[in-house]
Order: structure tokens, then C-alpha cells, then sequence
């Protein structure tokens, strides 16, 4: 695995088949900067392309899991309010044309993040191999938005959730608005957006935000263990598998009962649907080949 300044990568598990990402900015507590975005990036790359690799595993330290968006990068950004205050498109338009508070914009590492690696930030999402989130301590704003790309989410008992933007004079930016909404529902959302105020993870257990509450030295274990039985099933069907539930999202119930039956059928093309199921007949464990 390749080393980067901002994360730590490591394959482990019994079968060293998890990759383990750690975020590791300790003295700006994990802030979400350009560099450590761009190490992220490689590193899950990296595990994606990892014909051994089944899930991955993405941390920070027991204070933080990330701190949100590196508010020093973004401090001197110029900012948009006067294209908001009028008419938004037109106004973009014209702003985009004479390249004016555009241009500063694109002179800001942050901005490369948003026009060139934004898109791969955000499509942690769309990653095939499952990604566990296991947060200890803070995920505020673009941090919380990262815990909620991942697939599932597990806290340490000390854990707080929160999109604390709106005290900054913004508003969430990396689908916060979205996730946090089908996460946990539109109030309990709207009031943590509108306020500010925090999550514990008792809360967020209890919320749906997370799955299961871990005391904090052994949340990282206890989901690398997850991501390993996930990692013995068929790389193939895992994916299908997420896909599938990732486009509950997208679709309208008849669309994604749709999509879902297709995919269903699509298993039975496979090696290991075939498998598994002759190896249930047989009374003895299924020998997949992610094929
Ligand atoms: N950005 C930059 N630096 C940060 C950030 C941050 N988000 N958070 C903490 N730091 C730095 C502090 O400045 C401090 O550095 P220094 O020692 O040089 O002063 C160091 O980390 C330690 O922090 P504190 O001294 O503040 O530690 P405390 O324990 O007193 O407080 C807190 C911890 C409560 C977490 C506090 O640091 C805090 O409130 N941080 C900001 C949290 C926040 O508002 N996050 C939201 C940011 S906006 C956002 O995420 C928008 C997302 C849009 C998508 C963009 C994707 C890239």
C-alpha cells in the first residue's frame, strides 16, 4: 500500500482482505484540507483496484473523526452572496463569463477539491466495495458528510455528529442536506442543520444515523470485523448487493422494486449464486470466485 501524509492505509484482518483508512491530520483534528481529500482519494483508489481487498474501513483518531472542511482554506474564498442576492443563474452566467470572483475561487486549493476531486469526494458513494465509516469522537460538517458516504456507521461511545455550517455563516456542502435528511427523517434533520447543536452517538444510534454504538478502543475492531464477514462473500454479489440498496435512493418504490428484480435475476448468471446455493445443498461452505 502506497504511504500519504494524511491517511494511513493498511491492509488487515485475519484474511488481510479490509483495508484500513485513517485519517491522520492529527493537529488540525482530521479538517477535510485539499492534501488530505487528494490522499484519501489515492488511497481508496487503491483499495478499490485491490483484486484481495472486500470492504474497506475508514477512521480517524479517538478525538476526531474530521473537524468538516478545512475552514482556514476556505476562509478567503470570496464569496457568493452577491451572485445569490440576484438572479442566481443569470448572474452565474455573467460571473463565469468574466471569470471575476470565479477566478479567486480557482486560485484556492479548496476549489481544485470541489471542480476536480469534489466529485470523487462525494463518490465514496459510489465506490463498489463497501465502506464501513467506524467514528470516534468528532464528525462536524464535511466530516459528518463523510461518515454518511460511507455504507454503514459505527461510533464509539463518545462519538458527536454534528453540521455545526450554519454557525459559519453557510450551509452544508457535500450532501449533509440530503444524507442527514434520509438518515434520520426531516425534523430531527432540520433542527440539527438549523442549530447547529451536536449528536451524541447514543442519539444517532437510536436516530438510525448509526447502526451500533462500540466503547472507543474497540470500535475499530469491531468493524473491521464486520467489513471481513462482508469481505468473505462474493466481491461480485456485495456490490450488486449495494448497488442496489444505494439506488433506493434514486428511484421511486416501483422503479427500485424494478431495478431490484433485474439484478436479482442478473445473480443467477454468476458462478457464485450457484455456488452458494450448491454449497448450502451440500452442507459445506461456498468457495466463491467473484465471478
Ligand atoms: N478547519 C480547520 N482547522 C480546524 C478545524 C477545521 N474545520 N477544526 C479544528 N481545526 C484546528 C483548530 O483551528 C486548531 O488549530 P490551532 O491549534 O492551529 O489553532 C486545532 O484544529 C485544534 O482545534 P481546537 O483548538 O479548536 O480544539 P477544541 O478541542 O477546542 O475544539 C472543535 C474542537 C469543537 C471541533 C473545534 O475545533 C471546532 O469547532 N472546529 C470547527 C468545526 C466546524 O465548524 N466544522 C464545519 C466546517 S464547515 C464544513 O465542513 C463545510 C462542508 C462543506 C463540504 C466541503 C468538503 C471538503
Amino acid at each position: 500500500t502506497g504511504t500519504y501524509e494524511n491517511v494511513k492505509v493498511e491492509k488487515v484482518g485475519e484474511k488481510k482482505n479490509v483495508t484500513l483508512i485513517q485519517l491522520n491530520r492529527p493537529k488540525a483534528l482530521n479538517a477535510l484540507c485539499d492534501a488530505l481529500i487528494k490522499d484519501l482519494n489515492q488511497a481508496l483508489d487503491e483499495a478499490e483496484a485491490d483484486k484481495d481487498v472486500g470492504a474497506i474501513v475508514l477512521t480517524g483518531s479517538q478525538r476526531a473523526f474530521a473537524a468538516g472542511a478545512d475552514i482556514k482554506e476556505m476562509q478567503d474564498v470570496k464569496s457568493f452572496s452577491d451572485v445569490y442576492n440576484t438572479n442566481f443563474s443569470l448572474a452565474w452566467n455573467r460571473v463565469t463569463e468574466s471569470g471575476a470572483d470565479i477566478a479567486e475561487m480557482r486560485n484556492k486549493d479548496f476549489v481544485e477539491v470541489f471542480s476536480k476531486d469534489f466529485p470523487k469526494f462525494d463518490g465514496i458513494a459510489r465506490l463498489k466495495k463497501p465502506i464501513l465509516a467506524a467514528v470516534n469522537g468528532i464528525a462536524l460538517g464535511g466530516g459528518c458528510e463523510l461518515a454518511m458516504m460511507c455504507d454503514i456507521i459505527y461510533a464509539g461511545e463518545r462519538a458527536q455528529f454534528g453540521q455545526p455550517e450554519i454557525t459559519l455563516g453557510t450551509i452544508p456542502g457535500a450532501g449533509g442536506t440530503q444524507r442527514l435528511t434520509w438518515a434520520i427523517g426531516k425534523s430531527k434533520s432540520m433542527e440539527m442543520i438549523l442549530t447547529g447543536n451536536r449528536m451524541t452517538a447514543q442519539e444517532a444510534e437510536k436516530a438510525g444515523l448509526v447502526s451500533k454504538v462500540f466503547p472507543v478502543e474497540t470500535l475499530v475492531d469491531e468493524t473491521v470485523k464486520t467489513a471481513e464477514k462482508i469481505a468473505s462473500f462474493s466481491k461480485t454479489i456485495v456490490s450488486i448487493c449495494k448497488e442496489c440498496v444505494n439506488a433506493s435512493h434514486n428511484m421511486t418504490l416501483n422503479e427500485g422494486l424494478h431495478f431490484e428484480k433485474r439484478l436479482f435475476h442478473a445473480t443467477f448468471s454468476t458462478h457464485d449464486r450457484q455456488e452458494g446455493m450448491t454449497a448450502f445443498v451440500e452442507k459445506r461452505a461456498p468457495n466463491f470466485k467473484d465471478c
